[in-house]
């Protein structure tokens, strides 16, 4: 039945959902008046008193989104979604379903409430790890944030985030929600299929995207063909000590074809890993004379592009052998080896293909095309066949393209512009429609899902508007969750007020809790929430149940070192504090405490070297103190137990009170100190 006739679809849910809004809208009113209001009344009064406020009245529908998103104070979200930060080279920790915004992690960009990359030693040292060629970039494009998991499930220990602009990787500990390691890939200067992990956090995988020659040295686009490559790389993570193997990683370099988003198989397909490309016509762009073909024509000329199927857990094994090349010193497995050894086959995929997402059980791989109406939807099985039985063609290059119709399984149309496609409990997966701005709700099919009823649409609903991502709770798991859906919306338009020209994005929760038949129009599908950000793109995030997160309160232990997870024997503590001089050096040792520094009176000279420690000794949860010394660009952020080191040179004379930039207590403006530096000479 479609919507607006007869009964109001909403009203046809569960008693459950609808005792659940008088409940809340009950909280809400006894919220704003303290008193104990009768439920009735204060639904229908709920809008005269919106009329009042120049609000427009809600319909039921509406009142049911709200109380369906609305969390009173003090009640946690039971979801926490990382999204990428985008362009602000961050990543954001937020509050389903509730959107609240819960953190902007700073991962990539210097960022001074959390004293990243301003003095602290061992942020700068993490930053100047991702530096290329020995600059430091202060920027970055973080697309794709993973979470670790364990046998396919996410395990809430770690989240992994690529920068696209400058082919970089961070590895985030979830225990203080704190980036410990960027690596800079030595092979690409710029990626975009990752980061996705392998069903046990084994591998960071970390595709490429526009070929350069290896190691973007150098080469006229004349010889593209022969010169520029394709790649991704194989990122050893270690889980004890959290970190990634650099000297455990290898990359396998590829045709020049533009390489995209890439996936882990899972179950089934553990060991293999499927990335998309495009630009498999090696257009190399118009030159200003109007020689060649601009990209845009140029690179989506061709029907098919390749869907590449890489045995991981083979290149690996000839990756240890040792049977690799050297790239700025990074072992390469060369694109012959990989033909003559079976690591690489190729499968066409629809014109313009993006996504490669593989189905909770492993069994398929879901492709989309830009240009194409359809997902595309591939057995990994056979694939197995199709490679077994030598069912190919080689590519320019001698890759084995697998015969198209031996190894997809089904298509399903599902409008104009499919990207991205995530799943849910049930044998439903989800694509965001970039081109139609929705998102298709499609039935799986096969044994371990609907069988032969399944590979088709079941509904599609309206977002506002262009989404990229969509993100499902746990929905590129083994085991996802269903219920919530977040869409990355590219464009807002007229959802908010316009801040200037530059509008936010709008992240659209969406519930996907409720039956197909609850509303055939969308699947089930509603629209519960208009969350706009404007603090850069994000791109794409991932959904966690909250319980398996389980971050510090405080450090452990007073004299933390957040860097290596361990307390520092050199930490200053509670007795330990002093200033020590040493020729030209002044090492300090500081503590913070509700609401002084000790010492709080430092005196040097000017030209000396500066060694500051400092340790926050407060061990309450919450009692972060700040340090900023003025004009040397220095902000630190020690939460309970936290130690820091800065080491800087006096260059500047004068007087600089240094002083607690976090507000902490009654006496947070005495939390201060005067740092003397004696002019020379
Ligand atoms: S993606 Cu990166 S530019 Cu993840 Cu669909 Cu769009
Ligand atoms: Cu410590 Cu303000």
């Amino acid at each position: 039945m479609p919507r607006g006739s007869g009964t109001p679809w909403w009203r046809r849910r569960s008693v459950l959902a609808v005792v659940g809004i008088v409940i809340a809208f009950t909280l809400v009113l006894q919220a704003c008046s303290g008193g104990d209001g009768d439920s009735s009344a204060a639904l229908g009064d709920m809008n005269s008193r919106r009329e009042a406020a120049g609000l427009a009245p809600l319909t039921d529908a509406q009142m049911e989104a709200a109380a369906l998103t609305y969390l009173p104070s003090g009640e946690w979200d039971p979801y926490v979604m990382f999204a990428s930060g985008g362009q602000s080279g961050q990543m954001f920790a937020i509050g389903v379903p509730s959107m609240r915004i819960l953190k902007s992690i700073a991962v990539f960009t210097p960022e001074p409430w959390q004293g990243w990359g301003f003095g602290n030693l061992g942020t700068e040292e993490i930053l100047d790890a991702g530096n290329v060629d020995g600059n430091r970039v202060n920027w970055a494009d973080t697309h794709h944030p993973a979470l670790s998991e364990t046998g396919g499930d996410y395990d809430g220990e770690y989240i992994f985030i690529n920068d696209k602009a400058n082919a970089r990787v961070a590895v985030v500990d979830l225990r203080d929600f704190e980036v410990k390691q960027i690596v800079k890939n030595p092979v690409a200067i710029n990626d975009h299929g990752g980061t996705k992990v392998t069903p046990d956090t084994e591998w960071v995988i970390e595709g490429g995207q526009y070929a350069t020659p290896n190691g973007w040295e150098y080469a006229p686009v004349e010889s593209y063909n022969e010169d520029y490559k394709g790649m991704v790389t194989m990122w050893r993570f270690d889980r004890t000590s959290g970190r990634i193997l650099e000297d455990q990683s290898f990359a396998m370099e590829l045709p020049p074809y533009w390489q995209d988003l890439c996936d882990a198989g899972k179950l089934v397909s553990d060991g293999w890993i499927f990335c998309g490309s495009f630009n498999t016509e090696r257009a190399t762009g118009a030159g200003p004379d109007g020689t060649g073909e601009q990209f845009e024509a140029g690179a989506s000329a061709r029907d098919r592009d390749y869907l590449h199927v890489i045995n991981l857990d083979k290149a690996a094994e000839i990756a240890a052998a040792g049977n690799t090349f050297d790239v700025n010193g990074f072992p390469m497995i060369s694109l012959q080896t990989s033909i003559d050894e079976g690591l690489l086959y190729f499968v066409p995929e629809p014109k313009s293909p993006h996504g490669a997402d593989v189905t909770p059980g492993g069994e398929y791989v879901v492709v989309s095309g830009k240009l194409d109406p359809h997902v595309t939807i591939y057995s990994f099985d056979k694939m197995q066949t199709a490679i077994a039985n030598q069912d190919w063609e080689p590519d320019p290059y001698g890759v084995p393209v697998l015969n198209f119709d031996s190894v997809m399984e089904a298509q399903v149309e599902v409008g104009l512009g499919p990207l991205h496609t995530e799943f849910d409990a049930d044998g439903y997966a989800y694509t965001s429609i970039f081109l139609d701005s929705t998102v298709a709700k499609w039935s799986l099919g096969g044994e371990n899902y609907f069988g032969d009823d399944g590979w088709k649409l079941e509904g599609t609903l309206p977002v506002q508007y262009n989404i990229g991502h969509l993100v499902a709770a746990e929905g590129d798991t083994v085991a996802p969750d269903g219920g919530y859906l977040v869409a990355l919306n590219k464009w807002s338009i007229d959802r908010f007020f316009p801040p200037g020209p530059l509008l936010p994005q709008n992240l659209q929760l969406v519930d996907i809790s409720q039956p197909v038949d609850s509303n055939p129009e969308t699947g089930g599908m509603q629209v519960l929430y208009d969350m706009p950000l404007g603090m850069g793109e994000p791109h794409y995030a991932q959904i966690i149940k909250a319980d398996k997160l389980q971050p510090f309160e405080v450090y452990p232990e007073i004299g933390w070192d957040p860097g290596v997870m361990a307390v520092d024997p050199n930490a200053p503590q509670i007795g330990t504090e002093r200033v020590e001089r040493n020729g030209d050096t002044v090492e300090i040792w500081m503590t913070a405490v509700r609401s002084h520094f000790t010492p709080d009176r430092v005196e040097i000279q000017q030209g000396d070297r500066v060694i500051w420690h400092i340790t926050n000794v407060d061990t309450s949860k919450d009692a972060t103190h700040g340090l900023a010394v003025p004009g040397y660009n220095i902000n630190l952020s020690l939460e309970p137990g936290e130690t820091a080191t800065m080491e800087f040179d006096a260059t500047m004379d004068g007087v600089f009170p240094f002083y607690c930039t976090e507000f902490c207590s009654a006496l947070h403006l005495e939390m201060a100190g005067y740092f003397l530096i004696e002019p020379s000479g």
